[in-house]
């Protein structure tokens, strides 16, 4: 082949990549599931358009039980303090594994299906996470004994085990129905805090390759085996200190729709200035991944347990965010006494509460969005 030949041939695939390119780039914040309903693909569209005016406030647990109540129907301990619901709702299917009634935190599945109504109804948001136990040693998820990961891989010896697993959560996803009788979108956080130590699916159990490889498979048998279409794929991570520490276990924009870490504070905020400059510095790097691979981006957990200082909501956690666009932010549940530990669990404030009036400020901050604000963004039209 002549070098002319050869160069025109080079010209045309180089075209024909760029517009590869561009077609993409028009495609921008497309669903990972090319047969997402209308309402998930709504749903998407709609957390990737407001971002520009702010992020939706939620709360793991948030209907179910509050620092000093149990199940009353209708209560919220946010509601309690600013006569409003929480936009994003969490919820968690750890024990669904082994068809219990009720799941780790004694929460019964069949009020979280009737919830999760409620809340889609209303046009809230829920997203779900799952304490799975481990299926090597069927003792919790916070068992990091070796090789527990690697046993669900699909030649491995739970792998089976995994399958039944997942076929029980998959029946719960797909049984989610609104008024409307379409299927609810969920925002569905598998192997969460994966760049952490403490649980079995955590990268110190697994190489990248072996947790890719258990990912895709996972997001590929609950759409294509379970025909389940409404799902938000978020991939959540622990502390993280570079793009390619955030990264090393990314398993591909083709079964992930939506970045997020955890983040918690631990130090007193008024000492210690190192959780708004560590999440401000993970912001940054997830903003980076963000616009490179079109993933919106979330905090999906975060909290001072008790909330000692009384502004935190706008002090602390708002420069933590500072200007950087994400879809929500959810603070993690108000069990309220823990006998076991002998101390106050809880992460949102409740009437009485020190942060409740900072709370009620922040709740009127103009950028976050709680379920009146939802309700009128009409997300999944
Ligand atoms: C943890 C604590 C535990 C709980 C778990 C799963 O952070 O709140 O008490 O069992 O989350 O919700």
């Amino acid at each position: 082949m002549t070098s002319y030949l050869k160069k025109i041939i080079l010209i045309t695939l180089g075209a024909s990549s760029l517009t590869y390119h561009a077609q993409n780039n028009h495609n921008l914040n497309i669903l990972s599931d090319s047969k997402a309903t209308k309402e998930t693909i709504n749903l998407y569209k709609n957390l990737i358009k407001n971002q520009e005016k702010g992020y939706f406030f939620g709360h793991q647990d948030d209907l179910a039980y509050g620092v000093k109540w149990r199940y009353e129907e209708g209560r919220s301990d946010i509601k309690d303090v600013t006569n409003d619901y929480p936009a994003v709702y969490g919820w968690d299917l750890g024990r669904i594994e082994h068809k219990k009634p009720n799941n780790l935190d004694g929460v019964p599945f069949n009020n979280m299906k009737k919830w999760i109504k409620e809340i889609y109804d209303r046009g809230g948001i829920t997203t779900i996470s799952w304490h799975m136990d481990n299926p090597l040693t069927l003792k919790d998820s916070w068992d990091t004994t070796p090789n527990s990961f690697k046993s669900i891989l699909p030649n491995g010896s739970k792998h089976e085990l995994y399958k039944s697993w997942l076929d029980k959560a998959a029946k719960f996803l797909g049984s989610l129905k609104g008024s409307d009788g379409k299927k609810i979108p969920i925002l569905y956080r598998p192997f969460h805090e994966l760049t952490g130590n403490w649980f079995w699916w955590c990268k110190n159990n697994a190489n990248p390759q072996e947790f890719k490889e258990v990912w895709k498979f996972t997001i590929n048998y609950l759409r294509e085996t379970k025909k389940l279409h409404n799902l938000i794929i978020v991939y959540n991570t622990a502390d993280f200190k570079s793009k390619e520490d955030f990264l090393e276990y990314y398993p591909g924009d083709d079964v992930v729709d939506m970045i997020s870490f955890d983040k918690y504070q631990y130090n007193d905020p008024t000492k210690d200035n190192s959780f708004i400059a560590d999440t401000q510095n993970q912001l940054k790097i997830m903003n980076e991944v963000s616009l490179e691979h079109h993933k919106p981006m979330a905090i999906a957990e975060t909290g001072y347990e008790q909330i000692p200082y009384a502004n935190w909501w706008t002090k602390t956690l708002t420069d933590a965010i500072g200007n950087y666009k994400i879809s929500f932010v959810l603070v993690w549940r108000n069990h309220g006494w823990q006998e076991n530990e002998k101390k106050m669990h809880y992460y949102a404030p409740y009437k009485g509460q020190i942060s409740e009036n900072d709370f009620i400020d922040y709740y009127n901050m103009p950028n976050t969005f709680f379920q009146k604000d939802a309700t009128k963004l009409n997300l999944y039209k």
